[in-house]
């Protein structure tokens, strides 16, 4: 039987108002039923925004230390759990079992860092112009915030958004993706076996169009961070926008590893292995396209495309697979979608690939060929758009202006690389790639949580998540000043006395 799960409203287990439920399946085997959630809707959302404003008058008197003590006790569980919760990653999302560890290991990072910024969260002093006047900032929470997570990292993408949110003493309602309900239940579950104080984090599981869409147009929100798609991130703005509330959107990407002709070759083709493949492509900063010198392009697709068509397909639970299936039918179809573009309207070669993976048990998963597409042209469309999927553009580059003019032709901007070992080269790359992130001589996946994650162009608004003062800490804060005059007159500033 599969396990039945409940909405997390003012620290209790309860059902929706509906009473309605939806399941989430093992991608990998889509008879494996993972779990039962109930169906909100606004009347749940409601329940949830108000218990998260009832809330958070006390959540943000409490110092900020010792709510990061009590986010160091949630760590402590999280790493207790790894295994468990790693596995659960894997079975509901389908990524094999060392990334569905490495998902949960990317929270317990976030949680102990964010534990720990509670005996941070700095201000600024700075000097007046006027004397026995001193100015400050201070940090405080911004209100309730709406936190909206794909299924893609399914703990670890709650955990970038939720550690921070509550450290700064925000109060959340958070609404995971409907595919990945299970993880996001569980993880939750550890905050309410600390407890957490009812009301500071509500779940409320559902479906975008419905608890979702009744969540942003809540009026009770005082922030909303959304990771996901740039067309619902678009959706979110046109909504939360005109009401001025803060709103951090974390998008699509559509990122490139550059191989330079003086390139260490095997080391790039790892990468772009690594980067193309690892999670099924379906990273927002996996690595669609591959720019290659044209002095070096030959080698490099060769090597590439045996090791791609080596790559074993299968559930990530089991030893030995590199790549799991994708997440849905939907995804299928979508990647199907832009194989049959690249055929028909581009005509570009496909150099393996290009179908789904059946064989055996993989039948009742959503499995895909890792698939690789020859001299693509910056005006193809699977050079351009979103794939989501093991789908991986070669591009030729006839010297490295042309490179970077390929690299930067995108409307994204999230993660980037260079191969090469010429250090100036690396240097004026680093400068010159519209990105939020460039890695050198590695690949474009993997941001490490100490750093700010976020991307420039159609990829972000602005607002950056991870990393702490100048990242994830300045999206869950807002700026006060605090000047006192201590004179005892009214001095004036700018003003010229006569
Ligand atoms: C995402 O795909 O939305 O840098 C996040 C990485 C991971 C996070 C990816 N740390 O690939």
């Amino acid at each position: 039987m599969p396990k039945q799960y409940l909405n997390y409203i003012n620290g209790k287990w309860v059902t929706a108002v509906s009473r309605k439920t939806f399941k989430s399946l093992n991608p990998a085997n889509t008879k494996d039923i993972v779990g039962i959630f109930p169906r909100s809707d606004a009347r749940d959302v409601d329940h949830a925004v108000r218990a998260a404003k009832k809330a958070f008058s006390k959540w943000k008197a409490i110092p900020a230390p010792k709510r990061g003590e009590l986010l160091f006790e949630v760590a402590e569980l999280l790493r207790k759990r790894k295994t468990k919760l790693g596995d659960l990653v894997t079975r509901e999302m389908g990524k094999v079992k060392k990334e569905g560890h490495g998902d949960v290991q990317e929270a317990v990072d976030m949680a102990y860092y964010m534990a720990a910024e509670g005996r941070r969260l700095h201000g600024q002093t700075m000097p007046s112009e006027l004397r026995n006047k001193s100015i400050r900032t201070v940090r405080e929470p911004v209100g309730v915030f709406a936190l909206i997570t794909p299924w893609n990292f399914p703990v670890a993408i709650p955990a970038w958004k939720i550690f921070p949110a509550l450290v700064c003493g925000n109060t959340v309602v958070f609404k995971p993706s409907n595919y990945t309900a299970a993880c996001a239940a569980e993880f939750v579950s550890l905050f309410d076996e600390i407890g957490i104080p009812p009301g500071v984090l509500n779940l409320v599981h559902g479906y975008g169009s419905e608890a979702g869409e009744a969540l942003i147009n809540h009026n009770g929100l005082n922030g909303i961070s959304f990771t996901g798609s740039s067309a619902v991130g678009r959706h979110v703005a046109e909504i939360v926008a005109p009401k001025f509330i803060k709103h951090c959107l974390e998008m699509g990407g559509k990122n490139v590893v550059i191989v330079m002709d003086d390139a260490d070759i095997d080391l790039a083709v790892d990468g772009c292995i690594w980067a193309g493949f690892g999670t099924t492509g379906q990273r927002c900063t996996a690595a669609s396209r591959v720019v290659i010198h044209k002095k070096v392009y030959n080698t490099f697709r060769e090597k590439f495309v045996k090791r791609a068509r080596k790559l074993k397909i299968g559930n990530g639970l089991k030893k030995g697979i590199e790549m799991g299936p994708l997440i849905n039918e939907d995804a299928v179809k979508k990647v199907e979608k832009y194989i049959d573009i690249a055929k028909k309207r581009d005509k570009v070669r496909m150099l393996c690939g290009g179908k789904r993976h059946t064989q055996g048990e993989c039948k009742y998963g959503h499995f895909f060929q890792p698939t690789i597409y020859d001299n693509v042209k910056p005006k193809h469309v699977i050079a351009c758009e979103e794939i989501f999927g093991p789908v991986v553009a070669l591009m030729k580059a006839d010297n490295f202006e042309h490179a970077i003019k390929i690299a930067n032709g995108v409307e994204y901007g999230l993660s980037s690389a260079i191969f090469t070992r010429d250090v100036n080269r690396a240097e004026y790359a680093a400068r010159a790639l519209e990105a939020g992130i460039v890695y050198i001589n590695t690949a474009t996946i993997g941001a490490e949580i100490q750093a700010p994650f976020g991307g420039v162009k159609r990829t972000g608004n602005g607002h950056r998540e991870a990393g702490g003062i100048g990242g994830a800490l300045e999206t869950y804060t807002e700026m006060k000043v605090i000047t006192i005059d201590y004179s005892g007159k009214i001095q004036k500033a700018q003003i010229q006395e006569d």
